[in-house]
């Protein structure tokens, strides 16, 4: 198994402003930023801008296990993966079944563009400026029934093309689930770019699930099937290390870590760490979907 540890984060890491960091940018993620938040006083508390992460960071500096657990590994290794043409499976309680073309399934769906903070289980963080679309409307357009309560999306299994799952470092093929409520939320999308680029395949091309307020784990790359479910799936993580891993995977600053805090993160290319915020500071959008839930028991 896996040991996951909030690894050291190199002097060379440490870097200034982005290229990208336009107006656009910010524009583009203004209307879900800007929606409900007391925004000066948050910003101070938060402690500062939120700059972009450099692309070369975002791509080069990696968790997708099937391409090696280093985190230079997969911008190394996942070059070869063959991502066109691209067919995905849909399963389950949902009307439009079937194997069909990544290029289909998108057909008609509106592409967004969100810079979101990212999370990760291991104390890092990141801001990144995702293409793609909302999962919602992706759910929409492929009618799931009135059983489907869960949506699971499974990563390629391909050992030839992705020589970590001839390991056993984990269970194959990564699969992770959301609840349909939290997939229906507009912050929840399926991401085919980043800086305005077609994903580089490190970071899950040709499309990988982006969820903003959970743990980076969440998010599956290289998705080959969606599967709508009538009760919540196993998932990768979940199965590997329960205790440490819940379903839910929600960024809770409250809940460490068994052998580490999530108090504090490090923002890569800063100095100092960061206090982490309640679901990754996206509590005034999301906090509603779990009401009434105990979220130190549902991790
Ligand atoms: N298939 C697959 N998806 C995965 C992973 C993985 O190992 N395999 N790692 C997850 C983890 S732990 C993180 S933090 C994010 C990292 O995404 P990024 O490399 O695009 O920043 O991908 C997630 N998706
Ligand atoms: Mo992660």
């Amino acid at each position: 198994m896996l040991i996951r540890r909030p690894p050291d984060i190199p002097a060379s890491e440490i870097t200034g402003e982005s290229l990208y960091q336009n107006r656009r940018a910010w524009l583009s993620t203004a209307g879900v930023t800007l929606a409900g938040l007391a925004l000066p006083a948050r910003a101070r508390a938060w402690g500062g801008d939120d700059k972009l992460t450099p692309y070369d960071v975002v791509t080069t500096y990696n968790n997708y296990d099937e391409f090696g657990t280093g985190k230079d590994e997969p911008a190394k290794h996942a070059g070869g993966l063959k991502t066109k043409p691209w067919m995905v499976t849909v399963e389950g309680d949902v009307k439009k079944k079937g194997s069909i073309y990544l290029d289909d399934l998108l057909k008609g769906i509106p592409l967004v563009d969100r810079t979101y903070r990212m999370r990760c289980v291991e104390a890092w963080s990141m801001v990144i400026p995702w293409n793609g679309i909302m999962l919602g409307d992706l759910i929409r357009k492929l009618e799931p029934g009135t059983k489907a309560k869960y949506v699971e999306f499974t990563t390629l299994l391909d050992p030839k093309q992705m020589p970590g799952q001839e390991s056993g470092v984990l269970g194959w093929p990564y699969v992770e689930a959301l609840r349909i409520d939290e997939a229906m939320h507009p912050l929840a999308l399926l991401t085919t770019g980043v800086y305005g680029k077609p994903l580089p395949n490190q970071n899950g091309a040709p499309i990988r699930l982006t969820v903003p307020w959970k743990y980076g784990f969440k998010g599956g790359k290289s998705i080959v099937r969606i599967r709508f479910l009538e009760t919540q799936p196993r998932t990768t993580w979940n199965i590997a290390a329960p205790q440490e891993y819940g379903f839910l995977g929600n960024v809770n600053p409250n809940v460490s870590h068994p052998r580490w805090t999530q108090k504090e993160e490090r923002r890569l290319g800063e100095f100092f760490k960061r206090p982490t915020l309640m679901f990754n500071g996206y509590a005034d959008q999301v906090g509603q979907l779990y009401t009434g839930l105990d979220l130190k028991a549902n991790f």
